[in-house]
């Protein structure tokens, strides 16, 4: 098999590219429709193993959304045996509440601004967690990030709050 040039800078690229990816990296792409008012659909997919670091199990991908108020969040059963349920401790005060069955595909229609932190259910301390920042989150975020996580969940956040804090200081920026 014969690579020209260009194909091979395709490739590095690609791989590469691949490579750099963070965790979530693909809410750049939902972040970009967002700015004008109509409501986005948001797909999220529970998975056994992250697509771009199979180290890591038990997975939402991408673990970041960022969202605005009246958007779809739709959780995707991908592999069997996870679910996505809203903690009222990582919400804000009298936030959108869900909790899909186990193997289910939900839709949540998020209607209270803010950051939300969810998770799987059986494997919350396995560290499937996620996040979504829905409009401004100013009035919870900070308390969020210093919720106590258990488990794996801790560092799964650690790693979720660095680059939501990037992306927010982007926007901040912009
Ligand atoms: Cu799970």
């Amino acid at each position: 098999m014969k690579f020209t040039r260009r194909d091979t800078i395709a490739l590095i690229g690609g791989a590469a590219g691949a490579a750099a990816l963070p965790a979530g990296l693909s809410m750049a792409a939902s972040h970009a429709s967002d700015s004008d008012d109509t409501p986005n659909v948001h797909e999220v997919q529970m998975l056994n193993k992250h697509p771009e670091n199979a180290r890591e199990r038990q997975v939402f991908y991408p673990d970041i959304i960022r969202a605005k108020v009246g958007d779809t969040i739709k959780f995707i059963s991908v592999d069997r045996g996870h679910n996505s349920e809203f903690e009222a401790d990582w919400s804000p005060e009298g936030g959108t509440e869900w909790e899909g069955a186990i193997g289910e595909d939900i839709e949540v229609v998020i209607e209270v601004e803010g950051a939300y932190g969810y998770k799987c259910t059986p494997h919350a301390s396995a560290g499937m967690v996620g996040l979504i920042l829905v409009g401004d989150v100013s009035g919870n975020y900070e308390d969020l990030k210093g919720e106590r996580f258990r488990g794996k969940a801790k560092k799964r956040f650690e790693d979720i709050f660095e680059r939501a804090d990037a992306l927010l200081a982007e926007e901040e920026s912009a």
